[in-house]
């Protein structure tokens, strides 16, 4: 019967995300209101293992927290975010495998996750965000498709701000900014313009 109950209040990823460490309720994030804004799947200065990077941005006018989301990608385990993570209305998160800016790229990491649970493909890959059972977003990248660069993050247009309008190849452009020790990418910051 205990191994039924825990079965139960499981999500079909196999992580429980009915309440946080204390015993409280995790809140779900509405859909509609997280999208995956920026991703950096082949960093060139750093070993991807270490320099892969997501941006999530909340397009919704309340604050949310990411505690109990879950990220995915399309041949991992994905990972739950334990503990409180908000994002501001219109604000961005930036999660990665490494939280050590003198390996990572030089970024700052809010929220850091095992490569193990997620990797980026290079040539393409399908990243899900999930709250509470409910998909928030998918983003699938196909480097046959996509314009890609080694170094260089995939950005969502700044226009772009519903999770659906977000799986069009021409809502998404190349990053030309740089940040850190020189790849292009705006990690926790606004997106530039895709022209
Ligand atoms: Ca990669
Ligand atoms: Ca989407
Ligand atoms: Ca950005």
């Amino acid at each position: 019967m205990i191994l039924l109950f825990f079965a139960c209040a499981q999500t079909d990823a196999g992580f429980d995300t009915s309440a946080d460490d204390t015993g409280a309720t995790v809140a779900t994030v509405p859909f509609g209101a997280i999208l995956v804004n920026e991703v950096m799947f082949d960093p060139s200065l750093v070993d991807g293992d270490f320099g892969e990077w997501i941006e999530l941005r909340n397009v919704s006018d309340d604050a949310v927290d990411l505690e109990g989301v879950i990220l995915q990608d399309d041949d991992a385990a994905g990972f739950l975010i334990e503990g409180s993570l908000p994002v501001p209305p219109g604000g961005m998160v930036v999660l990665g495998p490494s939280a050590d800016s003198a390996v990572n790229g030089g970024i700052p990491i809010d929220y850091p996750y095992s490569i193990d649970a997620v990797k980026l493909g290079n040539e393409g890959d399908t990243l899900t965000v999930v709250s509470g059972g409910v998909t928030l977003d998918t983003f699938t990248w196909d480097a046959t498709v996509f314009t890609v660069a080694e170094g260089t993050a995939l950005q969502l247009s700044p226009t772009v701000s519903d999770p659906d309008d977000n799986d069009a190849v021409g809502a998404w452009c190349l990053a030309t900014a740089a940040y850190g020790g020189g790849d292009l990418g705006t990690p926790g910051a606004a997106n530039g313009a895709c022209k």
